[in-house]
């Protein structure tokens, strides 16, 4: 593929690189008829749904049962890969559970508490690839919340994929359903005769998924709307540039609407990874894939007047996962501050945060990492302040809250500070 050089890009196509459109809004339609069907029908909508997109007569919605046995079952090489990347991701994500806080400002004594979100709900992608590191994903952090209900959701498959059922075992999963698509979404969200409502979504899925996201946020809590992988890589002439296309190629794979892009100073560099991608495209499994991801306008190889033009793109660009493969690669990364996950070096693959590393791969797409950050403990927390004041500390304040409370007309205010001194 050749590459662009960005100063000679037309605005248009400046923007397809900046408003990546997974097309999300186009799906919400049909997102929102399927949950209304999901809310009227039940368990009858989720299996005609199932029968219809799926091509799946399903036996049993809840599946949990199928998951004990699937973990005896799973060939031992494939347990102890899942067993060794979810105590990685444990490891990284225990890291993250805050402490409860008290402490005294004044005779004021403040502090934040953190309590889990009592059900949630992880989607896990099956359809052209199952995703069991997606259960792990979302499963582990919300148990080191301390989540008391955590259910999977993946499509139904005759039979269920055994992968993405061991997973969920070893994630600690306590219910899992053959439910797939917005239909999942829905079910999650209003529950079914099967399905237990649950409070919080998360996790990553199609377009349809993310549109039903996007239709039941509000009654319940979602993580974020997560659009199809996308990688950029800012690199210099010291990157290897097979090792750049590998890491395109790879992100490339999930998705026709995948976006993927490098971008350098160097033309020469520019033009071998344009090579490389070629090069290696031939020998992948996925190349129909891959050649359509590459094909989008949000896609490329971009060549950069300097370093600084390519990291004034980074920035905006905004990218789910950002590789830098460059000799100062910590201080370009200084310069960027909007990035759901960045990849320093060339012992880095986006691949290794993708399934093993510790670090979570549901993150923010579509620029939403100038807005948020990935999935993480968090997500399943909620905080609660509280505050006791000491006698001195209110009268100190009394004045104070008084005068805000009659500039606001709300007099009993005042009068329940004042009550407490006559
Ligand atoms: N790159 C995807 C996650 C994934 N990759 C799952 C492989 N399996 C979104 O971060
Ligand atoms: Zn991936």
């Amino acid at each position: 593929m050749d590459y662009r050089v960005i100063a000679d890009l037309s605005p248009d196509e400046r923007v397809a690189f900046f408003e990546r459109d997974a097309g999300i809004d186009a799906a919400r339609g049909d997102a929102a008829d399927i949950i209304s069907r999901v809310r009227e029908e039940g368990d009858v909508a989720l299996r005609q749904l199932a029968a219809e997109f799926d091509d799946v007569e399903v036996g049993n919605l809840d599946v949990t049962d199928l998951a004990e046995r699937a973990h005896e079952e799973v060939d031992d090489e494939i347990l102890e890969a899942i067993s060794t990347a979810a105590d990685n991701i444990r490891e990284f994500h225990e890291q993250q559970v805050p402490d409860d806080w008290r402490q005294s400002f004044d005779g004021r004594e403040l502090g934040r508490r953190y309590r889990p979100i009592e059900q949630v709900g992880v989607y896990a992608p099956g359809g052209t690839a199952a995703y069991p590191s997606s259960v792990l994903m979302g499963v582990i952090p919300a148990k080191i919340a301390g989540v008391d209900h955590v259910a999977v959701a993946t499509p139904p498959g005759d039979p269920m994929n055994p992968i993405t059922l061991a997973a969920a075992h070893e994630a600690g999963a306590d219910a899992i359903y053959a439910v797939g698509g917005a239909q999942a979404v829905g079910a999650l969200a209003y529950g079914t005769e099967t399905v237990t409502a649950v409070d919080k979504i998360v996790g990553p899925g199609n377009k349809w998924v993310t549109a039903a996201k996007a239709e039941v946020r509000g009654h319940v809590e979602i993580d974020f709307l997560a659009g199809p992988s996308e990688v950029l890589v800012v690199c210099d002439e010291t990157a290897d540039p097979a090792l750049v296309a590998s890491d395109l190629i790879a992100q490339a794979e999930h998705d026709p609407n995948s976006s993927v892009v490098a971008v350098t100073d160097d033309e020469a560099t520019a033009a071998a990874i344009g090579e490389a991608v070629d090069a290696q495209i031939e020998g992948r499994e996925r190349s129909d894939i891959i050649e359509q991801a590459l094909a989008t306008d949000a896609s490329g190889v971009l060549l950069a007047r300097s370093m600084s033009e390519a990291v004034l793109f980074a920035e905006e660009y905004a990218a789910e996962h950002l590789s830098i493969q460059a000799d100062d690669d910590e201080a370009l990364l200084d310069r960027i501050d909007s990035a759901g996950s960045v990849f320093l070096g060339p012992y880095t693959p986006v691949a290794a945060g993708d399934y093993a590393s510790g670090t979570n791969h549901v993150l923010p797409t579509n620029g939403g990492a100038k807005r948020f950050g990935g999935l993480s403990v968090d997500a399943f927390l909620r905080s609660t302040t509280v505050q006791r004041l000491d006698e001195e500390s209110l009268d100190g304040l009394a004045e104070t809250i008084t005068t805000l409370a009659e500039a606001e007309g709300l007099e009993g205010h005042a009068e329940s500070v004042r009550r407490r001194f006559k």
